[in-house]
Formats: C-alpha cells, structure tokens, sequence
C-alpha cells in the first residue's frame, strides 16, 4: 500500500470563491476509484513526464450577455460574420462551462529552476476585428507574433506593468510583425485596439510551461509538472480569480476544479 497515498487520481477541488483577491485551498480528497500504482515515479524524470493537473471549469448563475460589436464603420469585417458579433467577455458552454479560463501555476515550482522557451512565436491573429485568441499564454523569452488578417487599421496596445508596453500599428491585411520577448512573468498583459474599442485581450505570461486556458466545455490541462504542492489559480477576465492548492507525487494525475459565480 505504500505510496497509495501519492496515487490519488480524481481528488476535486470545489471552489466558489468569487472576487479577486479571495483565496482558499483544500486538501485533496481521496477518491474510491483511485487507480491502482503501477510503478514508483522515476527519481530523475524528464521533462515529459511528470505530474498532470486537469480540471473543469464552470460557473453558477446566470452568465451576462456579451454585448454586442456594432461594426457597421468596418464593412469588411462586419462581413466576416453572419449575425451580429458580440465581445466575448463570458463564453459559456454545455452546463455552464466556461471557456478562457486561464489556470497556471502561481507558485511551488522551484526559485531559479528554468525552463526554455518554444522557439516557435505565439501567434495573435486580428481577424473580423476581434482577436484570435481572446486569451492565451506564452512563456517569458517566447517569440509573439501579431498578424492583421482585416483590410483595416488596427493598432494593438500591450497594457503591460513588469513588462514594456508596446504600440503596433498595421494598417493592411497580411501584415506580420514579430515582437522581442517578454522578460518577465506578467498574469495578465492586457492588449487593446486603439482603433476598435472593443478589441480586447488578455495574455498570461509565465516563466515555465505549468499553464492552460480552459476550452468550451471548461476542461483544462496543466502537464509534465515536478512533484511538488503546487498553488493553482484560475483567472477570469470578468469574474476574477480563485486559487487551489495541488499536491503532485511522480507521474500521478489530480483533478483541481474551479466554480465561479456569475455576476
Ligand atoms: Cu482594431
């Protein structure tokens, strides 16, 4: 039986916490359907390997309207859509699932462990003059590219505090501009058009690759984690944050859940 303890698959965390600032964490519960150990965790794991965290996110209540784009100054976006666009501040799935949910590691990982960066850029597409992504991640010293698929003017704004803000104008469709890295972890760099208000985004951006943004249908997965007691936090851009509190053993795979409450 020994390591039973470490092999838990299934322990949920429940939270309703709503506000920012608002922390809990609770001990993971043991689950009756644990998987049986197959093997102790390797000592010396790579970095493919390791730990899992999943989770679904949801939310209680009843979600807001998005509200709706009027684009009618910006005919060849407007074109892109089929029924009137609307900003994406709460995207809600099946059974109140929440999408853009950004989870990351907040803390436990190791002072002064690195990781390197993708050499391949996180790409932000301009697209019926709405962002593509709406939120995403990137890893500090990552390539970001911006790309401009509107025959219009956008000009993207990073609203960064430990990073340096930046403006960049692209005023034709095709264009690409590759940005330097950013050089600090940062949750969340904010980007804005300084032409479209209604063009928001939001980019976390994180010193290791312990992150995820949660799907349609609220799921999210966090992997190659090293043992460790782990803070999680959910991020959402209308509803605000919640934390949980994981504790990974070798190879193992835990369930962190998130539930906001709409408002
Ligand atoms: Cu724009």
């Amino acid at each position: 039986m020994k390591g039973r303890i470490f092999s838990v698959v299934g322990s949920m965390l429940l939270l309703t916490v709503c506000s920012k600032g608002n922390q809990s964490s609770a001990a993971p519960a043991a689950s009756p359907t644990a998987a049986p150990t197959t093997a102790p965790a390797a000592p010396a794991a790579s970095s493919a390997a390791g730990g899992t965290i999943t989770g679904k996110v949801k939310f209680t209540g009843t979600a807001p309207r998005n509200p709706t784009i009027d684009m009618s100054e910006e005919a060849a976006c407007k074109s892109k859509y089929k029924t009137t666009p609307t900003e994406e501040n709460v995207v809600a799935g099946a059974a109140n699932s929440l999408a853009n949910v950004f989870v990351y590691v907040k803390s436990g990982v190791p002072a002064g462990q690195k990781f390197t960066p993708p050499t391949t850029p996180v790409v932000i597409n301009q697209d019926g003059c709405r962002y593509h992504p709406h939120v995403f991640g990137i890893m500090v010293g990552q390539p970001f590219e911006i790309d401009n698929s509107d025959p219009v003017l956008h000009n993207i704004k990073a609203i960064a505090r430990a990073n340096r803000p930046f403006n960049v104008s692209q005023p034709s469709a095709g264009m690409k501009t590759t940005r330097p890295p950013f050089t600090a972890p940062e949750v969340m760099v904010n980007l804005e058009c300084n032409v479209h208000g209604w063009m928001k985004a939001f980019l976390g951006v994180r010193p290791d690759p312990f992150y995820a943004v949660s799907k349609d249908d609220g799921s999210f997965t966090i992997s190659g984690l090293p043992p460790g007691t782990y803070t999680i936090e959910a991020w959402h851009e209308k509803f605000g944050t919640q934390t949980a509190t994981v504790t990974i053993a070798g190879t193992e795979s835990k369930t962190a859940n998130f539930t906001f409450a709409a408002h």
